[in-house]
């Protein structure tokens, strides 16, 4: 073990194609040579989510998507965030720390806050401080995300420097993002320009864990291109066609140099056909899995909860000593 990894994924909806690419198909893999918290962050999903329904849905399907990808609950700690209170406790302290012009920056309130930002709720502002929190109520070391949450990562670095500087000399040790593998960003089938997102209005722009086949493919043949014959990497000319490289190349677990080198002469229907071929492919095992694991929620509900209990037995006392540097009595 070389560290501990921190990381956390939302149940706004279900989970898609960039989630997977970007995010859990490396969490799965650093279960290998880490000590592995992964985290249904739920008081996030607060922020967007007001449907008690569906919230509950949203956290028994991710979690069962996690599981079908490979996270092991043996190996691995796995639990819905609501149920380790040390998220919100050490969040609060945090927010007595950062100051309002760090968070002021954050490059994602500005997107998902949009025109009404004096409509946004408070926890929008601040989903950047209760990441931080997430991440240092267990020390964890590294933090794998994808591309759009480099900028919430490096201010959890300065929170928790900012933290040590006030009271306590080396306490919270700085997170290191990892970003890894090729697609570190999938872009929507849309719109090349615009990230893949679980919330986009339109599921064509997405590619859902639980689409079943003819989804896919219709999603593929449907999905944006461009009328140049051959398929290359050149995201500022071709975001369509690069992002469908990229996708191919991440499923291939090849080279995006290597996958271009295939089809360079290749048509885009041809190529969007294959694409589609691989995906299914690759996904249809865990969607079949994920089925399985849905129909038994009893199961998913008994792993989040051990896993709530082994992290609150890491989070707890970490959180008491957090209250002691900062002087609040313990009577
Ligand atoms: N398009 C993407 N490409 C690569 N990685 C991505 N991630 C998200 N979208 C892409 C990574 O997935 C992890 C979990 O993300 P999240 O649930 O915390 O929220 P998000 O980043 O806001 O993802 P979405 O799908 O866009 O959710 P909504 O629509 O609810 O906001 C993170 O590591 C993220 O980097």
């Amino acid at each position: 073990m070389t560290g501990r990894i921190f990381s956390g994924i939302q149940p706004t909806h279900g989970i898609q194609l960039g989630n997977y690419l970007g995010a859990i198909r490396n969490w799965v893999k650093l279960q290998q040579d880490y000590e592995c918290i992964y985290c249904l962050v739920d008081l996030h999903a607060l922020t967007t989510v007001h449907d008690k329904d569906a919230m509950t849905r949203n956290t028994r399907e991710v979690a069962a998507a996690l599981l079908a990808c490979g996270v092991d609950p043996k190996r691995s700690i796995l639990f819905a965030q609501s149920n380790v209170a040390a998220h919100a406790q050490l969040a609060w302290v945090l927010n007595c720390v950062a100051p309002i012009g760090w968070l002021n920056r954050m490059t994602q309130f500005k997107e998902k806050a949009g025109k009404n930002r004096e409509k946004a709720p408070v926890g929008l502002f601040v989903y950047p401080v209760l990441m931080a929190a997430d991440i240092l109520a267990y020390k964890a070391t590294h933090v794998p995300v994808g591309e759009d949450q480099k900028q919430h990562l490096e201010l959890a670095r300065d929170i928790a420097g900012s933290f040590n500087n006030r009271f306590a000399e080396g306490f919270f040790p700085l997170p290191e993002p990892l970003i890894l593998g090729e697609a570190t960003r999938v872009m929507s089938l849309r719109d090349g320009r615009a990230k893949m997102s679980k919330s986009d209005p339109s599921d064509m722009s997405r590619i859902n864990l639980t689409d079943d086949a003819e989804s896919i493919v219709a999603k593929i043949k449907k999905a944006k291109s461009d009328a140049i014959v051959g398929i290359t990497y050149d995201p500022e000319n071709r975001p369509e066609a690069s992002n469908l490289l990229t996708i191919y190349a991440a499923l291939a677990e090849r080279s995006r140099a290597d996958v271009a080198r295939q089809f360079a002469d290749t048509p885009f229907s041809t190529f969007k056909a294959e694409l589609a071929d691989l995906m299914v492919d690759k996904l249809a095992p865990i969607t079949a899995e994920m089925r399985r694991l849905m129909d038994d929620p009893g199961h998913i509900d008994a792993v989040l909860r051990e896993g709530a209990a082994r992290a609150d037995a890491i989070a707890a006392p970490v959180l008491e000593e957090v209250y002691a540097e900062v002087g609040f009595l313990r009577p």
